[in-house]
């Protein structure tokens, strides 16, 4: 069943009943001028994507949250998929001790717990960014082509959309405005405690293999592949799959 978006007055800073993608409908808002962190939240989502056309798997009872992201300086904006990763970690951090997978998911124990799809919009009103949040908060999806895991299952404990929202945000606010007046070097000092991507780790992507160097200036994952060259992978291109620890730093 395909949802038309509701009108924006009844989703600014509300949870709705359902729409097809949060992301759809914080664009509405962000295209009739709501301003900075504006957001929206749906308890159920019938169309969440992910990244390059992925389908983003959206059972009842967990988070889908987004949120409209005003930044004036364009030298931050491809910081902002690693401030909202930073920002879901720390606004989950009573229930589990996650950890960020670049450029964009949120992994607990080595399972995906959550992902995060970063959009631009170019509009009359200014350009700004859509941050939308996916959290399997209540359970999983099974059967993906990669390990997944609740917040539930991970914290032990019945953990909702509800208990998670109000301290995402916060993080959220905080961490955007470290972005903002500080500079990237905030971001990646933050990143870099709770990266999966641990330099030295052997990683695939679409099309080569190598070693994890670390971040580069723009937060892209710099990698040294097979011929020993420098590659800088760019967060909108790729998929990362781990292959396995190289302790030393080299390929294995
Ligand atoms: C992401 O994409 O991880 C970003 C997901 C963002 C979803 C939120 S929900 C609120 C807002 N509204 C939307 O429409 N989207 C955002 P990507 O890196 O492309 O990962 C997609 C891949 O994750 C899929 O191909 C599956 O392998 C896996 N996957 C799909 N659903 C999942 C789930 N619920 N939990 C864990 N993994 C999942």
């Amino acid at each position: 069943m395909a949802f038309d978006i509701p009108p924006p007055e009844s989703c600014a800073n509300r949870v709705i009943d359902c729409c097809g993608s949060t992301n759809d409908v914080a664009r509405a808002l962000g295209e009739r001028g709501y301003p900075h962190l504006t957001w929206v939240a749906a308890r159920e989502q019938d169309s969440g994507r992910g990244r390059l056309g992925r389908k983003w798997e959206s059972m009842e009872g967990n988070l889908f949250l987004s949120v409209v992201v005003r930044i004036e300086d364009k030298s931050r904006w491809t910081w902002v998929p690693l401030a909202a990763a930073i920002a879901v970690a720390h606004g989950i951090s009573q229930f589990a001790d996650a950890r960020i997978k670049w450029p964009n998911d949120i992994w607990v124990g080595g399972a995906k717990l959550g992902g995060i799809l970063c959009e631009g919009v170019g509009s009359r009103e200014g350009s700004f960014i859509i941050i939308g949040i996916g959290l399997n908060c209540a359970t999983a999806p099974e059967g993906l082509d990669q390990k997944t895991v609740s917040l539930s299952d991970a914290a032990g404990l019945k953990v909702s959309a509800e208990d998670v929202r109000a301290p995402i945000l916060a993080a959220l606010e905080r961490t955007l405005a470290d972005l903002v007046e500080n500079g990237a070097q905030a971001i990646r000092h933050a990143y870099e405690a709770r990266a999966a991507l641990t330099p030295g780790l052997a990683i695939e992507w679409g099309s080569g293999s190598g070693a994890v160097e670390g971040l580069g200036a723009s937060g892209e994952l710099v990698v040294v592949d097979e011929n020993g060259s420098r590659v800088r992978l760019l967060a909108e291109d790729v998929k990362v799959r781990v292959v396995r620890k190289a302790a030393d730093g080299s390929l294995l």
